[in-house]
């Protein structure tokens, strides 16, 4: 049976049990949950929270360094990390918007259980001048997200700037990075044991308001995605890459299919590439440079999924996010999205950094780690569109550079 059926029977169980037992049997779900559903949660919470450090240090600073030397990385270079930067950017601020709109988390539920610390979120200046660590080591001691993305874009560029002379480090980080996507994988496994207790744990405290608080967070996400893609990318390949929106959504639908079924960007690349080239006309060069390293390092599925569930969270704790805690959650999720990799469960892992960096309780991944792996599906096949749509905007912007000197741009970047 894979991973995905018994998630979704872990998540099935979990809420089934819980609503149950908070409705007929309240002081027998008091002992299970001290005995059996909180400690699944919390294993799987902590063995979440044990890989944030090193897999943002890992995956960004080979996200970055992949970028290649950013003389070298050309026009097309500029063109492509510029694209997934301002889409990035937009469909994380659509999600927030739509998450402030819709208040999916706005229940009266008893959260006393959870401890929030308010420390007064930094002004907007702050923000960014504190982005620079003194001390990258206490950074990482820390969690403190920000300069831990900070310093691995450093160690990336780099990397990339050294070439050749730092190729036996770059080596080591790619294992590293390797390391951490195979222990991703195996903290996945637990998912379906980790989803039942924590929904057993959430459905049973909550009861029916809980269960209506995540459905309303389903929809927004998904809501966010589609908005997204309509908006965006379908403005964006008709105005920039001069195609029919409904030519590119068609034309790509198939890789969209495998990226919905495999949840993995990285798996899917092989498909997305060679939709992109057959029904999209993008050509070879083009989409063998922006769709491999957009499934690295572009991720707006992923940054709406953190969009929405930061708000989310804020929400069902009472805790009014500041302005400046907003354009840190922009920020510190746009960054992430640079390491995020294509494997399943990598967003879940990511959106842990995301509320450390704004201090709200990581616990609060709770009351939406059940219905994760069906959003990390949605989400994953935007990821995907989102390269593709950058691969048609840049092709048509370089036709009048020519084809033949793609491939040389390609070769030199
Ligand atoms: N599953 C990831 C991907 O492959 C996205 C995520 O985990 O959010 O794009």
């Amino acid at each position: 049976m894979n991973l995905t059926v018994k998630i979704f029977i872990g998540l099935i169980l979990g809420a089934a049990i819980g609503l149950a037992l908070n409705l007929g049997a309240p002081d027998l779900f008091t002992t299970l949950d001290t005995y059996i559903f909180g400690p699944l949660g919390t294993i799987f919470l902590n063995l979440i929270k044990m890989l944030v450090v090193p897999i943002v240090f890992f995956s960004i600073t080979l996200g970055t360094a992949s970028l290649g030397d950013p003389k070298k990385l050309g026009r097309i270079g500029g063109k492509t990390v510029g694209f997934f930067l301002v889409t990035t950017t937009i469909a994380i601020a659509i999600a927030i918007s739509l998450a402030y709109v819709v208040e999916p988390g706005n229940i009266d539920i008893d959260t006393t259980g959870a401890e929030y610390e308010s420390s007064e979120a930094p002004t907007v200046v702050e923000t960014f001048t504190n982005i620079i660590p003194t001390n990258p080591i206490q950074a990482m001691v820390e969690g403190n997200m920000l300069q831990i993305i900070f310093f691995s874009i450093f160690i990336g560029l780099a990397l990339a700037m050294l070439g050749k002379k730092t190729s036996g480090l770059m080596k080591a980080i790619e294992q590293g990075n390797d390391i951490m996507m195979y222990l991703v994988n195996m903290i996945m496994k637990f998912a379906p044991y980790g989803a039942f207790g924590l929904l057993a744990s959430a459905i049973g405290e909550m009861g029916l308001d809980g269960a209506q608080a995540m459905f309303m967070y389903m929809v927004v996400v998904i809501a966010a995605l589609f908005i997204h893609a309509i908006v965006t990318y379908g403005s964006a390949v008709s105005f920039l890459g001069k195609m029919s929106p409904v030519k590119f959504f068609k034309g790509f639908f198939p890789a969209m299919t495998v990226g919905f079924s495999t949840s993995s960007s990285s798996s899917t690349l092989p498909i997305s590439m060679k939709t992109a080239q057959e029904n999209l006309n993008v050509p070879k060069p083009i989409s063998s440079f922006v769709q491999p390293l957009g499934a690295t390092i572009n991720m707006d599925g992923t940054a709406i999924m953190q969009g929405v569930a930061t708000v989310f969270i804020a929400q069902v704790y009472g805790i009014d996010l500041s302005f400046s805690a907003i354009i840190m959650v922009i920020l510190t999720a746009v960054l992430a999205s640079i390491g995020t990799a294509g494997v399943p469960g990598v967003g879940l892992i990511m959106l842990a950094m995301v509320l450390n960096q704004v201090a709200l309780p990581v616990e609060g991944i709770a009351l939406i780690i059940g219905i994760d792996r069906l959003l990390d599906m949605t989400r994953t096949a935007l990821n995907i569109t989102g390269d593709a749509a950058c691969a048609v905007v840049v092709s048509e912007s370089e036709k009048k550079h020519g084809i033949e000197n793609l491939e040389e741009q390609r070769l030199q970047a």
